[in-house]
């Protein structure tokens, strides 16, 4: 046997590596559209961005997404469903089932009261116990399995032969990306989804700005697509985290657009 790579030649692992990270982007561009968890609980039901400091209108992105659907020729679509049981570690609801050791970065004390727990707000960040140790920001019940409020806002052009992505389904572990759960202890199937059918560049938009859709960003970047994120496409919670995710993916490479400039793009 011959040991090419030894001798000058490039082996096919490192044939494959620049096909995918170099060659392919140039040569073959593939686009995927990823909306992330356009669901009635973030537009109008129990998490709704419009009630959400930010005061952004989520149900404003539906019609930009129906139109980029229908005027860009992506190669693929991908719908992504937050999609909880009702045990999940991120309801306020359920922080009673597990033990809570910090709130905000500080040990919890029990004051006095045996409900250490009972002052615990939407938005805090809590510590449960390990292993692992799990630092959670609390959300209200939402997106629970198969119930209306996990459903997909019902205007939404949604084909058939989209990709479906369902995330945050274990109770115990939280799921911003689309790609892994928060602790990167699992994949879903999308980055074998997306690979297997060839597709080299993300176009992103959804909700929340600041939480899902820039968590699936960065892990999209990490992963080597050439990322686009569609800014009008996205609403989010909080101004200043929607500042603060924009540098920080522009600091990864990633491209930040208004929907109108995609069409010129794909
Ligand atoms: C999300 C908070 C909790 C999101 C999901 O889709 O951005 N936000 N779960
Ligand atoms: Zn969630």
């Amino acid at each position: 046997k011959f040991n090419f790579t030894k001798s000058g030649f490039i082996g096919f692992g490192e044939f494959r590596s620049m096909w995918n990270n170099w060659i392919a982007k140039i040569l073959w561009p593939r686009s995927a559209l990823i909306v992330v968890d356009v669901q009635n609980d973030f537009i109008s039901g129990s998490l709704s961005i419009n009630k959400c400091p930010a005061g952004q209108k989520a149900e404003e992105i539906v019609p930009i997404i129906n139109h980029l659907i229908k005027d860009v020729k992506f190669h693929e679509i991908c719908f992504t469903y937050d999609w909880h049981p009702e045990d999940h570690i991120s309801f306020l609801e359920n922080i009673r089932l597990r033990k809570v050791i910090e709130k905000n970065g500080k040990p919890l004390v029990n004051n006095g009261t045996n409900d250490p727990v009972a002052d615990v707000q939407i938005l805090d960040i809590v510590t449960f116990e390990g292993p692992p140790k799990i630092v959670q920001k609390m959300w209200p019940k939402h997106c629970v399995q198969n119930s209306s409020g996990a459903a997909l806002h019902s205007d939404l052009k949604v084909d058939s032969k989209a990709i479906k992505i369902y995330k945050g389904t274990n109770s115990l572990l939280d799921s911003y990306s689309a790609f892994w759960d928060n602790l990167k202890l699992n994949a879903t199937s999308l980055d074998h989804e997306l690979k297997s059918r060839n597709i080299t560049d993300v176009y992103i938009c959804g909700l929340a700005y600041d939480v899902c859709v820039t968590a699936t960003a960065i892990d999209a970047l990490e992963l080597g697509y050439r990322t686009i994120l569609i800014n009008d496409a996205s609403k989010g919670v909080d101004i200043n985290e929607i500042s603060k995710s924009k540098d920080k993916l522009i600091s990864k490479h990633c491209v930040i657009v208004e929907s109108n400039e995609v069409k010129n793009m794909v």
